[in-house]
């Protein structure tokens, strides 16, 4: 008898514990201060709350396109709005059924009001207009925006200001203004280093639209791999892709194009050139230089970077290109032009031959020359191509026309992609001077030197990303006009699908907020419980965001 007594006694106490630790948590106390619920990722330009609480009937709210605005009336708006409301339908509620709390009684919202004031295109660009106003107050809720991209970026909004309270979906009174400070908000993913299956593109796709960012900088081939399957040059993928399913098919690069477009996102191509092309030459060593070996690199690769001393290299590099423009919807493609090694074509006899007759030095400025030259057939096939082609290009390629002492020969229409960064250098703040030097010589330009998301660390590491600011070096404002942006790098050597995802996100979205947001939205400190916040939110919505130090979230992975 007594035994069994102290058990039962045992049994309650272990019970009465339970309910105390539960009713006065300290953690949940203590993670009232770190989580900011109903709060928007990134921070619009401008956002007023009232203390009026609205609430949302799960069986009821309603999303609507005002059947007299452009929304319903022009077809490109209708078919990305009517995309756009039946996804969010899904994401605004999301308390489970048997933890939901009847409204009855309460102020309710019963539906928000899409209205699209100019028109659409069928996909985004450089030039998109992504502003859009949302107010809730007690005339009911509506989002305006000049077009559909811009009506996505409210949508995204307005999913974030809904939160849980007691078992009900509640919206604060709320009046925002909102638009991107920067129009170019990428990403780029490298598909050559390990080949990542769709599903998990997509997903990313999904977590870049929950952060408002708009271009997906797809580094599809390089050394290692070549998975993009062109129909012109099927070798390349044939004898390229580490084997014949690691290949992205044109129906699968559709896929990602269309599921980027109803985003609101631009997919750019990038295909590496000169250099990084050792993948190229398993189906088609013709168009490389072959390396020879000399006493300072007896092992140089075989096969080194694109060959430019024949004509037959710029005759498939136009076929490829004219097949990529094709394919791809975007007026930008990113010809790479990073880390050629100028040692092989050095060891090469065609190359010095081809060098001699164009006049070029025996040295390294010769070289420069060289690769001087290539880009400019490169950036004027670009050009030459069906639709208007502009090229983007690793900063390099600017470099090296500086060495030569002419710009004249990069067209004024390519951006220049600043990326290196290495931690001396970081502390010359040698990209801020890259920054000053490609703006003052009159070029766009996108940053990406602080935001390189395959370095990790033991850590809180986003607010480094956070805290780097692509208008920080000394320049004019016409300067200042020409950055148009910045992307988040994620380079693959490391990386696969088993770890893409979480290694993004959420350190992607300090990116994120850094392009959206006005500048003076700075203090990572402050920002903290948002992104605690927005990590939860992208856990809740099928991300697998990694934590950012020890938490819970209300709603876990599962
Ligand atoms: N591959 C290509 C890479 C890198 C670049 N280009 C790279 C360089 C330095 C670091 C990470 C990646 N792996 N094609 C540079 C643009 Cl730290």
């Amino acid at each position: 008898m007594k035994p069994c007594l102290a058990f039962l006694v045992a049994l309650s106490l272990q019970a009465a514990v339970a309910e105390w630790s539960y009713q006065t948590s300290w953690y949940e106390k203590a993670r009232q201060d770190k989580v900011a619920r109903g709060t928007v990722w990134p921070q619009p330009r401008s956002i007023d709350t009232t203390s009026v609480r609205y609430y949302l009937d799960p069986r009821s709210f309603k999303l609507e396109a005002d059947s007299s605005s452009a929304a319903v009336s022009d077809p490109e708006c209708k078919e990305v709005v009517d995309h756009a409301l039946s996804r969010y339908g899904g994401l605004l509620f999301w308390i489970p059924e048997e933890d939901r709390a009847g409204v009855d009684g309460d102020e309710i919202l019963d539906k928000l009001v899409l209205t699209i004031t100019r028109g659409c295109t069928r996909y985004p660009s450089l030039e998109s207009d992504e502003s859009y106003s949302i107010l809730v107050n007690s005339d009911g809720a509506t989002l305006r925006a000049q077009t559909a991209w811009g009506a996505l970026r409210g949508l995204e909004t307005f999913s974030q200001l809904i939160y849980g309270e007691n078992g009900k979906h509640v919206i604060n009174g709320t009046s925002i203004s909102d638009s991107p400070r920067f129009p170019h908000r990428g990403i780029m993913i490298d598909t050559a280093r390990h080949y990542l299956p769709l599903p998990f593109i997509l997903n990313h796709l999904d977590a870049m639209a929950y952060n408002k960012m708009n271009v997906l900088h797809w580094h599809i081939v390089d050394d290692q791999a070549f998975p993009f399957q062109s129909a012109t040059f099927p070798d390349l993928s044939g004898k390229g892709a580490y084997t014949r399913k690691h290949v992205y098919t044109p129906d699968d690069v559709s896929q990602v194009l269309e599921f980027a477009r109803l985003r609101g996102i631009r997919v750019i191509p990038e295909f590496d050139t000169p250099g990084h092309m050792m993948s190229w030459g398993q189906g088609h060593p013709e168009i490389l230089t072959r390396c020879y070996p000399t006493s300072f690199q007896p092992d140089i690769y075989h096969l080194g970077p694109a060959n430019p001393a024949r004509e037959t290299t710029y005759t498939f590099m136009r076929k490829l290109f004219e097949e990529i423009r094709q394919l791809f919807a975007d007026e930008y493609f990113h010809v790479g032009g990073d880390e050629v090694r100028f040692q092989c074509w050095n060891s090469n006899e065609e190359v010095h031959q081809f060098m001699v007759q164009q006049g070029f030095p025996n040295s390294t400025q010769g070289f420069a020359d060289l690769q001087g030259y290539y880009i400019r057939r490169i950036l004027e096939i670009l050009h030459q191509v069906p639709e208007t082609t502009r090229g983007i290009v690793w900063q390099e390629i600017f470099d090296n026309f500086e060495i030569t002492g002419d710009l004249t020969g990069l067209n004024l229409d390519t951006i220049i992609h600043v990326w290196e960064w290495n931690d001396t250098r970081y502390q010359g703040e040698p990209f801020r001077e890259e920054m000053a030097k490609v703006t003052a010589a009159g070029y766009r330009t996108i940053l990406s030197s602080c935001y390189y998301l395959n370095y990790i660390s033991y850590g809180r590491d986003w607010p480094q990303y956070y805290e780097c600011d692509p208008h920080d070096f000394q320049g004019t404002e016409a300067q200042k006009q020409l950055v148009i942006g910045g992307e988040a790098c994620l380079w693959a050597e490391w990386v696969d699908s088993t770890n893409f995802i979480p290694r993004m996100w959420p350190r992607a979205s300090a990116v994120a907020e850094r392009l959206w947001s006005p500048q003076d939205v700075a203090d990572s400190e402050a920002a903290s419980p948002r992104m605690e916040e927005q990590r939860c939110r992208m856990v809740r919505r099928g991300i697998p965001a990694q934590p950012q130090g020890p938490s819970y979230c209300e709603y876990e992975w599962n």
